[in-house]
């Protein structure tokens, strides 16, 4: 199966053409994470670009972004490695004010695959929420932001815990596009990670 054709596919938001299009590379012997990075990553790269030029709108993205999430969910399987288990409780959710989950989803779900105990709160998560599953347990914190105007919200979930005298029982990783090592580290948190496998790294080494 060729991955350009699923890649067209995310791009015109033909749901059915990505699903079938990850089974047939699946069925061939393609390996998950070359589906994930070279058609549906990159083809939200290229839906990111056409929406800063103009050429495409929020329906576009949309569309775009929905027929991913089911390629996505179809290589799921293919990419958590489900035996490991006991590697700590994750608590995860896009930050208050962002409705993106795609990358926090993948994250999510690296995590799940390398043994971590999920829970997702979603998107649109006010700092209390983060609060609330530390309070439950939770032994690391994911945050995620795409956009600029939200990743603050990393930094006042931070504050939170701080108030809420926990911020020493939890490690913080923080991600998203628009987050930067230098930006994790000037909001506290204890960990920044550019992708989705770093993520799963980082993660084992915070919780060691
Ligand atoms: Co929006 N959007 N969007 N969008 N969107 C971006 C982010 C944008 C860069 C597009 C652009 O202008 N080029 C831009 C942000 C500009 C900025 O702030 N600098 C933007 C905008 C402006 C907006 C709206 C404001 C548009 C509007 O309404 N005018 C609006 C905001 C809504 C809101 O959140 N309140 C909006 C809405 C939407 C949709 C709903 C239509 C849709 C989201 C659907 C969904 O998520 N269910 C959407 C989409 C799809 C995008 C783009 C095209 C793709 C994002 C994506 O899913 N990428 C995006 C452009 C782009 O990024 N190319 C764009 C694929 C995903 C796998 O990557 O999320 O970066 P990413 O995750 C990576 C890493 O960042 C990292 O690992 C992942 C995998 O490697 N990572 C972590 C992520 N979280 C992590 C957490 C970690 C560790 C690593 O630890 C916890």
């Amino acid at each position: 199966m060729d991955l350009k054709t699923i890649f067209d596919s995310v791009i015109e938001g033909q749901t059915e053409a990505v699903e079938n299009g990850v089974k047939a590379a699946l069925n061939a012997g393609v390996e998950a994470g070359k589906i994930l990075n070279e058609a549906l990553i990159a083809a939200m790269d290229e839906v990111g670009r056409r929406f800063e030029d103009g050429d495409f709108f929020v329906p576009e993205m949309l569309i775009s972004a929905k027929a991913m999430q089911s390629g996505l969910n179809l290589l799921k399987p293919h990419l958590a490695a489900k035996d490991i288990k006991g590697a700590g409780k994750v608590a995860i959710g896009t930050v208050k004010g962002d409705l993106h989950d795609i990358g926090k989803n993948l994250v999510a779900m690296m995590l799940e695959g390398a043994g971590f105990e999920i829970i997702d709160l979603g998107v649109d998560v006010a700092p209390e929420s983060f609060v609330g599953a530390v309070k439950e347990g939770a032994n690391l914190i994911g945050m995620s932001a795409l956009l600029t105007t939200t990743m603050t919200n990393m930094g006042v979930t931070i504050e939170a815990l701080k108030a809420a005298g926990l911020r020493d029982k939890v490690k913080v990783m923080v991600g998203g596009a628009p987050v930067t090592e230098e930006y994790a580290n000037s909001i506290g948190a204890d960990a920044f990670a550019p992708d989705a496998s770093s993520a799963t790294r980082i993660a084992r080494q915070l919780v060691a």
